[in-house]
């Protein structure tokens, strides 16, 4: 039975440990697994920041020579955060398996170690085609709860819906290094403070703010866009009826640029377009980006859509499947949805 958790004085020092433990505390019957794994991505972030800052220094900056599954260019920071957080994952017994947007089929949990109740789908490094120029990257991760009852994880334990999600979030590594997650109570967002490697609550109970500030999308790829979403951009620009204009704010790196929306208020959207006939549907991934997110910003009083329904309820049929998305107020999201149905047929 889910508890509330006890309030703190507003003057107590909350880490990230303390949290989760108080938001296991609802739970009594829990077993720890799931807190510990969301502890276990919390430290994967510590190394994956502090590699990510010593930027070029150490010489990691460039590709490592070969592509990843989707054809692109695989980063060298790509590899090393696939690999700590595999590494810090796969021999604690809380996963029965995981997935990664860098890894072409589930990755198993390997002998002798034993296999638990959770799966964890991830892009270890999202925008990774930004790091040569010291923009923002980040990690985006889902936690569901397994579907087969025992042994090794299949792939119908990872193709799930985002209604099915039991904790996920992201880590933005920019100017500070950010810890955002919800466990389906809210959304708080953690600082890592360098000193003395912690992450501290900054950002209690996030709500996306009313007043949208910006909207946020690829706008060089217009010409490849439908009618509907054309004129959705024109009318967030402040024509087709709007009399409000919004800014435009496009970062490149999804997890910034819905960090900027979450906090700011506002929409981010990659939609589909004509641009690459192998990808229809747009550019980004259902299950390591499209469905944590919307899952998210759902917990911040905000809406994912697909541009014809919510992302939370399409079910994956294949794990690097495309989608469109559209993330952020809602009402902003919904028009999306409104323009696209009344253009787009
Ligand atoms: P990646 O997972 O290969 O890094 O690609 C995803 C990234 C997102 O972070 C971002 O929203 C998008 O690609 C930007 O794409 P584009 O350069 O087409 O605007
Ligand atoms: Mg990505």
């Amino acid at each position: 039975m889910s508890q509330p958790i006890p309030s703190l004085p507003a003057s107590a020092v909350m880490t990230i440990e303390r949290h989760i433990l108080m938001e296991q505390s609802r739970f009594p019957d829990s077993s720890g697994s799931l807190t510990n794994l969301l502890y276990d991505l919390a430290l994967a972030a510590k190394l994956i920041a502090s590699r990510t800052q010593r930027g070029a220094l150490t010489d990691i900056l460039g590709s490592a020579g070969h592509d990843n599954v989707q054809g692109e260019e695989v980063q060298k920071l790509d590899v090393y955060a696939q690999r700590i957080i595999y590494q810090l994952t796969d021999h604690t017994g809380r996963l029965c398996c995981m997935a990664s947007e860098e890894e072409k089929e589930i990755i198993p949990i390997p002998d002798p170690y034993p296999t638990g109740d959770y799966v964890l789908v991830f892009d270890p490094l999202d925008g990774s085609s930004n790091i040569d120029y010291n923009v923002a990257v980040g990690t985006i991760f889902a936690i569901f709860r397994r579907r087969t009852p025992s042994g090794p994880g299949t792939t119908a334990d990872v193709l799930r819906s985002g209604r099915e999600i039991v904790a996920g979030g992201y880590l933005v590594y920019g100017s500070s290094t950010m810890l955002v997650y919800t466990t389906g109570h809210g959304v708080n967002g953690f600082t890592l403070e360098p000193s003395i490697g912690e992450f501290l609550l900054t950002h209690p109970n996030i709500r996306i703010p009313d007043k949208p500030k910006y909207y946020s999308v690829n706008q060089g790829n217009e010409k490849y866009w439908t009618e509907g979403v054309r004129r959705y951009t024109r009318w967030l620009q402040g024509e087709e009826g709007n009399t409000r204009a919004l800014g435009l704010r496009y970062i490149g790196s999804m997890v910034a640029d819905v960090h900027r929306t979450l906090l700011g208020g506002g929409v981010f959207y990659y939609p589909a377009d004509a641009k690459d006939p192998q990808k229809p549907q747009g550019k980004l991934r259902l299950l390591y980006e499209a469905v944590p997110m919307a899952y998210l910003i759902e917990q911040a009083g905000g809406y994912g859509s697909t541009g014809r329904g919510p992302v939370l309820d399409v079910t994956p049929t294949s794990l690097h499947q495309r989608t469109p998305v559209f993330v952020g107020s809602r009402d902003l999201v919904e028009q999306a949805e409104a323009f696209i149905a009344r253009h787009d047929g």
